[in-house]
Formats: structure tokens, C-alpha cells, sequence
């Protein structure tokens, strides 16, 4: 078949770039420095993406200009100068175009022209591109380095192109500019664009009637020159300044806090939280506390200084009041900077329409009908938003390997591999993706780290004479998982942004961008190439190659952890005295957030065999009577106490509505086994027999423990079992110890660097039991006869060096006809889920526990 090519449209290059912004041009500039072939389209009559459409009044960066510029080539610093601390629109096109100029970028570049189709012809190994002229070519590589918000959402309301008079949109704003002088005006959507623009054209404009849907949090700007303080840094050192900036959370140097909203004292809260609002910047105001993101108590705290301030701005109480974000938590939809925003309303012709009073109806001829009014007007500008990250990646019609668009793949959500490529799509690239830091982040720093990698991959395969990439199921499922886990233990979901889709009518709701922050994502980057792209298929005349895996399996908020306790260079505690390591646990628990509140706390104690035995007893705040929970703690028979595990027993409480009653044992080496069997049996026959007094419901007992203490629990039941009572209806084993083997596998795969230490359990044992007795069912329950015991909740995490035994435990329990809930705790240690309110990701596992032992409850008696 023929093909027409108009005659600056090449038929064959080595690589096609879609968009000519910030991406594209520094792709562009990085593929020439690797001699490859390389053409960029872009729709737009020039350079500079989203900074060529954005035109309308106001429009300015919301990151500062020291940050949100290129950092590859020093010269290219040295050589321009900002304005202003958020430069405008039209001195950030000036900047683009500056670069386009300086590296002589746009020959490479078809301006007006837009890439409709791309297939990729798998015998040839190319992509075939379609552009909307009809004109075809050929490609070994394909980027898409079409931005996140460049694709305008569709107006989505009921009469919209019904209205005569002047219609705009933001983000499609004409390059001749628009005079509002002496017009009426409406500006539906509030959100960055909206409240940009809002305060100059109510400048300008007769009046403005301001159509808002939902209130958003802005703060003052504060422009005016680049802050002295950041220009001093870069003029020190500008290098180390930018390596700072990619190693840090959002892509600007900033020191991360540890003050918790919750613990803070309320002078030091205030005096954070006017610091950040006086800087009048973005990730200012999203770092007062550590906390704001994942904590909404913490966050509430931040949210209602901000509504104070805007209380404090308006005049008019109930204008103010509809002003003020109150459904969602702050950060969770894009927050913003404003110059005069809230004050606007002050102004006598301009008026806010509230549309969760009283919604659009439609737009009419004239203007636009709410439910209760009419009004008309001279123009309507859409502030309303983008189809973002998705929307310009599935604009085009893309067909992978197997026949499959990237829009059917991604039907139910964007599938990628770190935001960089997706299975079935070879060499198909994606700058600043979706699972990708971008819209969280400086763009411009995740830019040029996208673009870094993928001109390196490029180079590498050449180099290994390679030319087919492209990620593995495994490995894409693995980080679309992640991306999934990072961004539940946040606030993000809680809200209906265009974070999670929710701004377009169909759209899938899952979160979009990764939000474990620019430098673990860059981290994550660096781990696949440095273990020989880890999860990539490549092929090529070297012949095929895969190291397949997945590149982040621990939850994320263990990862921090493991972080934080490796950066400490902590002494192991199995080189310590017992007395040394039990004041080194008090001073590490004495620091750890207290677990909820629960109804009542109770310090007693109950007769053991050999004295009494200290015990805590936790009340639900409900009415009782309750189940009752008797529970041993964890520290390997050697540490802890009966308020040792004190939050996870008040969540445990809490989350079962059961009376907890955690009871202390004798510990080795002082009281060596069979000690603490003895203590933890007497304990359950004594709460068993008490148990109305304790406030339980007789009959609903379950004994419970983690780690050493649900090796006692395991063996409790088989004891009481053989003794013929007392009645337990029901296990609850957390993690827990039930043989001597220390060869599993986890001993090796997880004995190191998760927290519990193969050579810790080791320590342990040595102090507890002598190697005949460890061989006991008394202390190794897996070799005990399971037949007629206690339904039982077994819960094993995936990093834990008992993981196996526990796995074992399950599974012989159910051979032996008792019903168990295995609950297997995906990327946690063995500490994991009693860090109550510090791992956050355990809250969701802890919620199941109490689901399964209420479905145990429920389940028909057992004998
Ligand atoms: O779009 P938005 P944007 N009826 O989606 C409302 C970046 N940016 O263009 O929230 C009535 O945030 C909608 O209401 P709701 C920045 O990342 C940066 O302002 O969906 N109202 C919302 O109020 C930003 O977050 C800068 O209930 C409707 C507004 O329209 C992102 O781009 C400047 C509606 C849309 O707000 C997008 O910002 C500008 C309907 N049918 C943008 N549909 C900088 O400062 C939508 N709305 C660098």
C-alpha cells in the first residue's frame, strides 16, 4: 500500500517523541547526545506543553522558579535569570523556548501536528504511527512525553453548547488574550486554574459570578522576587543543590519534619503551621506535621488553621463558610497558591454561587440556570479541569503485541510498570506515567529523571545490542500492588480528585500518581537497572534475557521503618545482658504512639503457681458483657509485661469489643520453661472461672498471644484440652513461635533485616529451653497432636523468619479437622502489626483478625 508522507515527516527514525514541553524537549536534546534518530510531534503551533495552552490570566507555576527549571546543563542555569519567585506564564514560555532555541531543538520537531494512532508491528519490531494528516512512520521507539494535564476535560454539563455568548477554557486560552472590560462574567470550577484566574477577572470585569462545586484550600502565594535564601544555596553550591533536590521527598531540598500533629504542643502546632503559611509555598503548608498525610486528626488540625484564615479574609460569614474545604482532608485534592483569591469576595460585584446549594440545571443560550436562578452573561470561562495522566496516553489509539489498545488495558485503571512502560506495549515509553511521582512531585525534577532513564536504557541496549523492552506481568502487577499500598496508608483516596479519576464522569477510581515520594521512587529506579533490569524482558540480536521480580515487596511503611532502624545502627539485642536488652525495649516502647483510647484500664493481679501474676485488663467502651480475651505478649520469653504490648491490646480491644486481659509470666533466663507454660495455664483457668466478674460473657473465651506469647497460647489450648478445661472457644496466634527448627526457609530468607533476627530467636531459645526439652509440645505445640482444639486465627507475615512455622501450624491445625482463618500478612514483619498507628498498613490486616474471631464467634459451636 501506498503512503503519503508530507515531506517533513520522516518515514523511519530510531525514536518518535509525542509533546514538545518540558519532557520533550529535554528527551529530544538527551536522544541527539545518543546519536539516535529521534522526531518530536506536538499539536501545539510551538514549544513549551502545558505553558503554550495555558494563557489564561494568572496562570503561574506553583512551584518555585529556582526548582521548576532544567538541571542538566549548569550553562543553561547560568544563562537565565527569574523574575519572580512563581514566574508567569509568558516568562516560563520564554524559558522554553530559550532552551528550544539554545540546543536548537525545534528541526527536530513537527509543530501542529498530532500522533492519532500507533500499532506496533511485532515481525518488524517497530511501531507504525498515523498522524491526523494521514501521514505515516516508523519507529524503534515510542515516548509519550505528553504530559499529565494536557488533555482538557470534556464540559460535562447539561446544555453546554447551547450558550451564544463567548465561551473559554482555561486550559485552550486564545493566544490573543481576552478583555473582560465592562462584561458579565461567569467562571465555573475552582480549582488551580479557576482560583488563578478568578482574581483578574473580576479586575477587570463589570461582574463575576463564580460557580462552585467544591471549595478548595489556597494559600498566599506571596510572590514577589526568587527567595534570597534558595538563590544563596544554589550560588554556594548549585550542584549539591540539585542532587538534594533529587533526592528529596517532592523534588525540592526541604528538611522533613518528625513533630506529630497528635503529640505537638499547641504553641509549637501554631507555630508550624504559620511558619509554612507564611513561606507561601506547596510543600510548606503539606509538611507541618509528619503525620497531616496519613493521620486525619492531624491533618483536621492543619485543615481548620487554614479555614480560620479564610474566616478571617472574607466579610460575609456565610460566604466565608461555603469558601471553606470541609469533606475532604487537606492535600488530598491539589491544594493551591493564590494571589488575592479569598479577598475577591469582598469585592461588591463579584458573587459566589454555591452548587451544593443549589446545582447547574444547564447552560442556557444566555447564560446558566441553577436549580433556584437565572443569570446571564457576556462570557463563560470553563475552569473545569483535565483528563489527567490517563486521558493523553489513551487519546491516542495505541495497539500493543497482542491486538490489545492501551485503553482496553487500561479499562479498569492504568497497569504500568513504575510509570515507565506496561506490558504488551514493547518500547513503548511514557514519561512521568501514572504510578509515577509527577503530579506529586516538582515536575520538572521527575521529568529529567524519566527522561535520564530512559535515554540510559536506551544506551544500555545498544551497548548489549538489544532492541526489544518490555516489563513482565510479574513485575507490573508487583508495582501496580505498591502503588496500591502507598497510597492506602494516606488520606489521598478520601477524597474525589482528579488523583483518583474522580473528575471525569466513567473514569476508574484508583489513585494515579505514586506517592512514596521522589527519592524511594528514584531508589526503586535505580535498583531495576542495577539488577540487570529487574522485571524487563529484553530480546534483540544478543538473544533474549530476564531477570524477573518484583522490585518492592515490603509494605511501604515497614520499609521506612527498617530505614529509620538501619540508619540508627541500633546494637543487636542478642549481644546484650536480658537486663540490658529489657531497658533497652522500655526505652524504645516508652516513645510509640499509645493505641486508641478504650473504655477502662484495669492494673491487677491474679494467683499464679508460683505468686501472683500482674495483669491489664482493657474494657471496650460499650456496654458490656463482652467477650473476653486472654492474652500473653510477645518478647521471646525473655522480654516484655503485661503492658508491654499495650496499643495492639487496646486496638485489639477496640476492634473486638472484647474485655483484653493481658497477663504477665514468668520469664527465662531467671525462670526457665516450663515456667511460663505453667503461669499462662493458671492465668486461663483464673479468667475462665472469673469470668463474669471480669465482665465476660461465660463460654466466649479466646486465648490469644503474639510471637512467644502465642506459642503459649497455641500450647494452652492443647493443655486444656488434655485437662478437660477450662472451655476456650476459640486461638488467636499472631506470628507465632511453635517449633525449635530454626532451618525453615524463612530462617534464611527473612533472618536478617526484618526486625526479628534469626540470631535473636536463636538467643532467645538458648535462654528459655535446653535442646531436649525445646523438642517438648509444651514448647514446640507443632509437634503436640492438634485434633479437637479451638477453632483458631493463625496470622504469619511474609518477612518473618517464623512465617514458615506459623504457615505450618496452620496447615497442620486444618489437617486435623479444626477450622482456621490463616491470615497471611503481605510485606509485614514479625513487629508489624502490634506498631499500632506507627505501621500503618497493619491497621487493615488487624481489621481482619477482628473479622475472622467474630466469624469464629458466630460459627456453630463446636461440640
Ligand atoms: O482543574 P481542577 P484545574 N460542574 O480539576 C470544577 C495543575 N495546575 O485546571 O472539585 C461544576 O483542579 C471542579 O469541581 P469539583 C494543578 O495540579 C497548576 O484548576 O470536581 N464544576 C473544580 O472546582 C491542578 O490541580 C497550576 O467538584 C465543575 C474545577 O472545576 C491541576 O492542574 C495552575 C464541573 C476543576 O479543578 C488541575 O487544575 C493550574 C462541573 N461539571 C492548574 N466539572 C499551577 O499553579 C469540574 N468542575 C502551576
Amino acid at each position: 500500500m501506498a503512503v503519503s508522507r508530507s515531506a517533513d515527516v520522516p518515514a523511519e527514525v530510531d525514536v518518535v517523541v509525542v509533546g514538545a514541553g518540558f519532557s520533550g524537549l529535554y528527551l529530544l536534546y538527551r536522544l541527539r547526545e545518543l546519536g539516535l534518530r529521534a522526531v518530536a510531534f506536538d499539536e501545539a503551533g510551538d514549544v513549551g506543553g502545558t505553558w503554550y495552552w495555558n494563557r489564561y490570566p494568572g496562570a503561574r507555576c506553583d512551584v518555585p522558579t529556582t526548582d521548576y527549571a532544567y538541571s542538566f546543563d549548569p550553562e543553561l542555569e547560568r544563562d537565565w535569570t527569574w523574575s519572580e519567585k512563581y514566574a508567569t506564564q509568558p516568562e516560563i514560555l520564554a524559558y522554553l523556548r530559550h532552551v528550544a532555541d539554545r540546543y536548537d531543538l525545534r528541526r527536530d520537531i513537527r509543530f501542529g501536528t498530532r500522533i492519532t494512532a500507533a500499532a506496533w508491528d511485532e515481525p518488524a519490531r517497530r511501531w507504525r504511527l498515523r498522524t491526523a494528516d494521514g501521514d505515516e512512520l516508523s519507529c524503534r521507539y515510542y515516548v509519550m512525553a505528553s504530559g499529565c494535564l494536557s488533555l482538557p476535560k470534556a464540559p460535562d454539563i447539561e446544555g453546554a453548547g447551547r450558550y451564544r455568548g463567548e465561551v473559554y477554557l482555561t486550559g485552550r486560552w486564545p493566544h490573543e488574550g481576552v478583555d473582560f472590560g465592562g462584561k458579565r462574567v461567569a467562571v465555573v470550577g475552582t480549582g488551580s486554574s479557576g482560583i488563578q484566574s478568578i482574581p483578574l477577572i473580576a479586575s477587570q470585569a463589570a461582574s463575576l459570578t463564580v460557580f462552585q462545586r467544591t471549595p478548595n484550600f489556597s494559600i498566599p502565594a506571596r510572590n514577589g522576587p526568587p527567595s534570597p535564601e534558595r538563590l544563596a544555596a544554589l550560588a554556594t553550591d548549585r550542584a549539591g543543590y540539585r542532587e538534594a533536590a533529587r533526592w528529596s521527598r517532592g523534588g525540592v531540598p526541604s528538611e522533613l519534619t518528625d513533630v506529630s500533629g497528635l503529640t505537638a504542643p499547641e504553641e509549637v502546632r501554631r507555630q508550624r503551621f504559620e511558619d509554612a503559611w507564611r513561606s507561601g509555598e506547596l510543600f510548606g503548608i503539606l509538611g507541618v506535621f509528619s503525620d497531616q498525610a496519613v493521620n486525619l486528626a492531624s491533618n483536621d488540625l492543619v485543615a481548620e488553621m487554614i479555614r480560620e484564615k479564610i474566616r478571617g479574609v472574607v466579610g460575609d460569614a456565610d460566604v466565608a463558610d461555603a469558601l471553606c474545604p470541609k469533606d475532604y482532608p487537606f492535600g488530598t485534592k491539589r491544594p493551591c497558591l493564590d494571589t488575592s483569591y479569598f479577598e475577591t469576595f469582598n469585592l461588591p460585584h463579584v458573587r459566589l454561587v454555591d452548587l451544593r446549594g443549589t446545582p447547574i440545571a444547564s447552560v442556557t443560550e444566555a447564560g446558566i440556570d441553577t436549580t433556584t436562578e437565572s443569570f446571564e452573561f457576556d462570557a463563560i470561562v470553563f475552569a473545569t479541569g483535565f483528563d489527567a495522566m490517563t486521558g493523553p496516553l489513551v487519546s491516542v489509539d495505541v495497539t500493543g503485541a497482542d491486538g490489545v489498545t492501551l485503553e482496553r488495558k487500561w479499562e479498569h485503571g492504568p497497569v504500568t510498570y513504575l510509570g515507565l512502560m506496561t506490558t504488551g506495549f514493547p518500547n513503548f515509553f511514557m514519561v512521568t506515567g501514572p504510578q509515577s511521582p509527577s503530579v506529586l512531585s516538582n515536575m520538572v525534577v521527575s521529568i529529567e529523571q524519566h527522561v535520564d532513564w530512559i535515554a540510559d536504557c536506551l544506551r544500555r541496549m545498544r551497548a548489549e545490542n538489544l532492541d526489544r523492552i518490555e516489563p513482565t506481568a510479574l513485575a507490573e502487577a508487583g508495582w501496580v500492588r505498591h502503588n496500591q499500598d502507598c497510597a492506602d496508608i494516606t488520606l489521598y483516596p478520601r477524597a474525589n480528585s482528579w488523583y483518583m479519576g474522580a473528575n471525569v464522569p466513567g473514569k476508574p477510581r484508583v489513585f494515579l500518581p505514586y506517592v512514596g515520594g521522589v527519592d524511594a521512587y528514584r531508589r526503586a529506579c535505580d535498583e531495576v537497572t542495577e539488577k540487570g533490569f529487574l522485571g524487563f524482558r529484553l530480546d534483540g540480536p544478543a538473544g533474549p534475557r530476564c531477570n524477573d521480580g518484583v522490585i518492592r515487596r515490603v509494605q511501604p511503611d515497614v520499609a521506612m521503618v527498617l530505614d529509620l532502624m538501619a540508619s540508627l545502627g541500633l546494637p543487636p539485642m542478642e549481644t546484650m545482658s536480658a537486663t540490658d536488652a529489657r531497658a533497652f525495649m522500655e526505652v524504645i516502647d516508652a516513645g510509640r504512639p499509645p493505641g486508641p483510647e478504650v473504655g477502662e484500664i484495669i492494673d491487677a493481679a491474679l494467683p499464679g503457681p508460683a505468686g501472683y501474676l500482674a495483669y491489664r485488663l482493657y474494657r471496650p467502651p460499650s456496654r458490656g458483657p463482652h467477650p473476653l480475651i486472654a492474652y500473653f505478649h510477645g518478647g521471646g520469653w525473655v522480654l516484655g509485661s503485661q503492658d508491654s504490648d499495650d496499643p495492639f491490646c487496646r486496638d485489639l480491644c477496640v476492634r473486638t469489643g472484647s474485655v483484653v486481659v493481658s497477663v504477665n509470666y514468668r520469664h527465662a533466663p531467671e525462670d526457665r520453661f516450663p515456667a511460663a507454660v505453667d503461669d499462662a495455664f493458671a492465668a486461663v483457668c483464673w479468667i475462665a472461672a472469673n469470668a463474669t466478674e471480669l465482665g465476660g460473657i461465660p463460654g466466649q473465651l479466646t486465648v490469644a498471644g503474639w510471637s512467644a506469647g502465642g506459642n503459649l497460647a497455641a500450647i494452652i489450648c492443647q493443655r486444656a484440652r488434655d485437662a478437660g478445661g477450662p472451655d476456650i472457644s476459640s486461638q488467636l496466634l499472631l506470628h507465632p513461635v511453635t517449633d525449635c527448627d530454626l532451618g525453615r526457609p524463612s530462617y534464611s530468607s527473612n533472618g536478617e533485616g526484618f526486625v526479628l533476627t534469626a540470631a535473636l530467636m536463636r538467643w532467645f531459645w538458648d535462654h528459655y529451653a535446653d535442646g531436649p526439652d525445646r523438642a517438648d509440645p509444651t514448647a514446640s505445640p507443632l509437634r503436640g497432636t492438634l485434633a479437637g482444639l479451638p477453632p483458631a486465627v493463625v496470622v504469619t507475615a511474609e518477612f518473618d523468619p517464623l512465617r514458615d512455622e506459623g504457615d505450618a501450624y496452620a496447615e497442620a491445625l486444618a489437617a486435623a479437622g479444626v477450622p482456621v482463618r490463616h491470615i497471611r500478612a503481605r510485606g509485614h514483619v514479625h513487629t508489624s502489626l502490634v506498631m499500632v498507628d506507627v505501621v500503618i498498613s497493619g491497621a487493615p490486616v488487624r481489621a481482619e483478625i477482628a473479622g475472622a474471631l467474630a466469624g469464629l464467634r458466630q460459627a456453630p459451636a463446636r461440640r
